[in-house]
Parts: C-alpha cells; sequence; structure tokens
C-alpha cells in the first residue's frame, strides 16, 4: 500500500531548484511520485516501497538544500 511522506525543504529559490530537489528524491530507493512545493517549501513523496527517511534527508542534503528538525 502507498504512502505519503511530507518533508519539509529549506534553501529553495527558484523553480530549478525544485526540480533539482524532486530529482534527488526520486532517486532514493523505494520512491514514487514526487512532488515539490516552492511557496509552501514541503515535499509530497510517495512510497511505494520501503523509504528511509534519513536517506531522504542525505538526497536532500547532497542536491545542496536543507531538512529542518520538525518543532
Ligand atoms: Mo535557481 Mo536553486 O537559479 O539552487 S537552481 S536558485
Amino acid at each position: 500500500i502507498d504512502s505519503m511522506i511530507s518533508l519539509p525543504i529549506e534553501g529553495m529559490t527558484c523553480a530549478s531548484c525544485v526540480g533539482r530537489v524532486e530529482g534527488a528524491l526520486s532517486k532514493v530507493p523505494g520512491v514514487g511520485k514526487v512532488s515539490v512545493n516552492l511557496s509552501t517549501e514541503k515535499a509530497s513523496i510517495q512510497a511505494v516501497g520501503m523509504v528511509d527517511r534519513n536517506a531522504l534527508i542525505q538526497a536532500v542534503e547532497k542536491a545542496g538544500y536543507d531538512v529542518p528538525a520538525i518543532t
């Protein structure tokens, strides 16, 4: 059963940033469709298999953006 993961993303300033983050998240194992919203700074990630949340965070950071800690 697919589930959705929401992840806050910091550091995006243009539409190309959105594309970079979407591309990075899409490569993480278990990830299906990815939608990143620039104005809300949130990624909506479809999990079609086991997804390691830390792998998502590492992918975002490797692409040059940040995932803020949940407060
Ligand atoms: Mo847009 Mo984002 O020129 O790192 S790609 S600012």
